[in-house]
């Protein structure tokens, strides 16, 4: 369980938190060496959370393929041929019975991916619809349906959603070596919408695009600095997919991935940090090197939204062998 306030809140208040951090001090935190780094991140962890507790999201792709969108890490855009099953926008039945599915296995929070560029508003009526379902079997909801305007942050956040998902995917340098159909301070823009809208924010990037670690650096540092930490960060590790520009691309070293999720704990001390998607192509020591360097979320689930995610049954396995519970 997660501590509750009367039993051990040493949360900072938010006052408490940096949002001034530069490039030069986030870089530093990187340098140390591994142990330094990861005794660092456990104790501020340990300071905010429950070190055993786990929070458990399960995904589903609403609308998947055929997306306007260029990004170079990504199986669902138009503009390369990867090996999909394009699918209009799901039934709301559909929907809530794989939610039934993820509440039974024990997921606390249902994340629902449409792979638009921006939502029509035709479309978002019936997103919330689904988003009023999921909240009635007890779940919370997230959904990430690319870029809003403030009137649709308002009409999803009456329809009682908890989280909205947008990446900053990168640095602000890097990014357009990544996609070049929509800007970074398109991203920033839809993301002060859905903050001002008092929905929770979950954005993160992704590591592995080639990218250096200045560019890592670069995006904890625009996450850190918005004016209130998203209150979920998700740290994908790319799914190298066939057809995308981005498949051959050589792996990152797994411990500067860990590195990158303990740096985000150290700079966000109060938020959840998800080891998001990759965790297929990673070891289960080194997924217990991410949970002690402060991630607590994950993707559980077969599917992330359109590859694989870890069996059940393994993840079930590693959480008994660690000794964490899900949440
Ligand atoms: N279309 C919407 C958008 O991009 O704003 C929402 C869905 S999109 C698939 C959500 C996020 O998934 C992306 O921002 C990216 O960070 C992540 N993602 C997509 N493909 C990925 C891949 N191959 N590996 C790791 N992360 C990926
Ligand atoms: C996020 O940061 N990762 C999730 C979720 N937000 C929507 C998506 C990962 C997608 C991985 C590639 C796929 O399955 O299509
Ligand atoms: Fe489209 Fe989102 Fe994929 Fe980019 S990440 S191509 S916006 S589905």
């Amino acid at each position: 369980m997660i501590a509750t306030a009367t039993s051990r809140d040493t949360r900072p208040a938010d006052g408490e938190l940096r949002h001034d951090w530069t490039r030069a001090e986030i870089l530093a935190l990187f340098a140390q060496p591994f142990n330094d780094l990861m005794f660092a991140a456990q104790q501020t962890h340990r300071a905010h959370f429950d070190p055993n507790a786990v929070q458990i999201s399960t995904l589903l792709s609403i609308k998947t393929g055929a997306c306007p969108e260029d990004c170079a890490y990504c199986p669902q855009s138009a503009h390369y041929k990867t090996e999909l099953n394009i699918e209009r926008l799901l039934p709301l039945e559909d929907v809530l019975n794989e939610a039934r599915a993820a509440k039974a296995r024990g997921a606390s929070r249902f994340c629902m991916g449409a792979a638009w560029r921006s939502p029509r508003d035709k479309d978002l009526e019936q997103v919330a619809a689904m988003i009023g379902g999921v909240k009635a079997l007890g779940l919370e909801t997230c959904v990430t349906l690319g870029m809003l305007t403030e009137p649709q942050t308002a009409r999803l956040k009456d329809a009682g959603l908890d989280y909205y998902n947008h990446n900053l995917d990168t640095s602000p340098e890097f990014y357009g070596e990544v996609i070049t159909t929509r800007t970074y301070q398109d991203r920033l823009d839809t993301l002060k919408h859905v903050r001002d809208a008092g929905i929770n924010v979950c954005a993160g990037g992704i590591v592995g695009m080639g990218e250096s670690r200045e560019d890592r650096a670069g995006l904890l540092q625009e996450l850190a600095n918005l004016p209130k930490h998203p209150e979920s960060v998700p740290i994908n590790l790319l799914v190298r997919v066939e057809g995308t520009p981005l498949a051959e691309v050589t792996a990152p070293d797994p411990f500067d991935f860990v590195r990158t999720l303990a740096v985000a704990r150290l700079m966000m001390p109060k938020s959840y940090v998800r080891l998001s998607a990759g965790r297929t192509d990673i070891s289960d020591e080194l997924q217990a090197l991410c949970f002690l360097a402060g991630a607590n979320s994950i993707f559980y689930g077969e599917r992330l939204l359109t590859t694989e995610n870890p069996e059940c049954d393994r993840d079930r396995k590693l959480f008994d062998r660690l000794g964490l519970t899900p949440v």
